[in-house]
């Protein structure tokens, strides 16, 4: 059933547990997330970037989630468009039939960031749609970093108090360390746990890790031996997500562990026969390893049997 993010987040805040957000951008992805949280009883959101919706259409995205929806009546599913740039591109989501949109004006001032994710929420909020906002860049932060450049990066945990006061959203993701992609950290990995237990402690609502992909071991290691290459990879490990999330992290944001799971398996089947052309043959197996990686993560993070 198609709920609000609220409805699932709100949950996961006051249990204390992490509900993973995955992206996709095709029949394949969606069919494994859901398949997923069938098999493991785990709440689902799933979302689609701007670049998302331009490949597969405003109109296909929705339509497809419904149907699996539908297909999945005791799931609750909340369908949440990711790093919204405007409000227009907020509004088209909901008019289409989003459930939960993210305005990412975090590239703004604090003012204009402010005012804009106001506008989302008084628009989302008359349609019961819920509201993600960002504050911070998402950047890596380095050992040697000084705390001025510490405090450009990262969420201020004062500002994160008035914002989410004066906007009224219903969830924060505040910029701690982490970013998008397979190189996330240069040298050991390091997140600011303190900040974020402070901006929980000053806001209290469910607050949202973007960047939080693992690249765990195995799927590294499958890519690897398809013969791709992802030398100097780094991802948010296992015990950080899990400290993320007694800090306050209830939505935890996953796409690139889920594209190197596939494309790992696209490019053994290609390099085994390379006279294959039968879709079902490549898109199968990459299905199987998405769905492990992401029935992984629901077990790690704490949603699985929260239905
Ligand atoms: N996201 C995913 C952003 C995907 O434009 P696009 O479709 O490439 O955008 O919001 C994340 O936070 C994913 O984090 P990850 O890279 O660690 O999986
Ligand atoms: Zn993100």
């Amino acid at each position: 059933m198609l709920v609000s993010g609220n409805e699932i987040l709100s949950k996961a805040n006051q249990e204390g547990y992490g509900v993973g957000a995955f992206n996709f951008v095709n029949f394949e992805m969606l069919k494994s997330i859901f398949e997923t949280a069938h098999e493991v009883s785990s709440p689902l959101i799933i979302q689609a970037s701007e670049g998302a919706i331009k490949y597969m259409g405003l109109e296909s995205v929705v339509g497809m989630v419904r149907i699996f929806a539908s297909q999945y009546p005791h799931i609750p599913v909340a369908l949440h468009l990711d790093h919204g740039t405007s409000f227009e591109s907020c509004k088209r989501a909901i008019e289409a039939g989003f459930t939960s949109v993210m305005i990412d004006a975090s590239h703004h001032c604090f003012d204009e960031n402010l005012a804009m994710s106001k506008q989302v929420v008084k628009y989302a909020h008359s349609f019961g749609v819920s509201v993600e906002a960002e504050l911070g860049r998402l950047q890596g932060i380095e050992d040697n970093i000084s705390v001025d450049e510490k405090d450009a990066t990262l969420v201020n945990p004062q500002e994160a108090e008035i914002f989410v006061r004066e906007t009224q959203v219903d969830f924060l993701a505040p910029a701690i360390g982490t970013s998008h992609g397979a190189f996330k950290f240069k040298g050991e990995p390091k997140l600011d746990f303190e900040r974020l237990q402070e901006v929980k402690r000053l806001t209290n609502i469910p607050l949202v890790l973007h960047g939080a992909s693992a690249i765990p071991q195995n799927v590294a290691q499958s890519f690897l031996e398809s013969g791709g290459d992802l030398k100097g990879s780094k991802g948010v490990p296992f015990e950080f997500l899990q400290e993320a999330i007694r800090g306050g992290i209830n939505k935890i944001n996953t796409d690139t562990d889920l594209r190197i799971a596939f494309i790992a398996e696209v490019r053994k089947v290609a390099n085994a026969n390379n006279s294959e052309f039968d879709l079902r043959k490549f898109f199968t197996p990459a299905m199987d390893a998405v769905k492990a990686v992401i029935k992984e993560r629901m077990q790690l993070l704490g949603s699985a049997n929260k239905i």
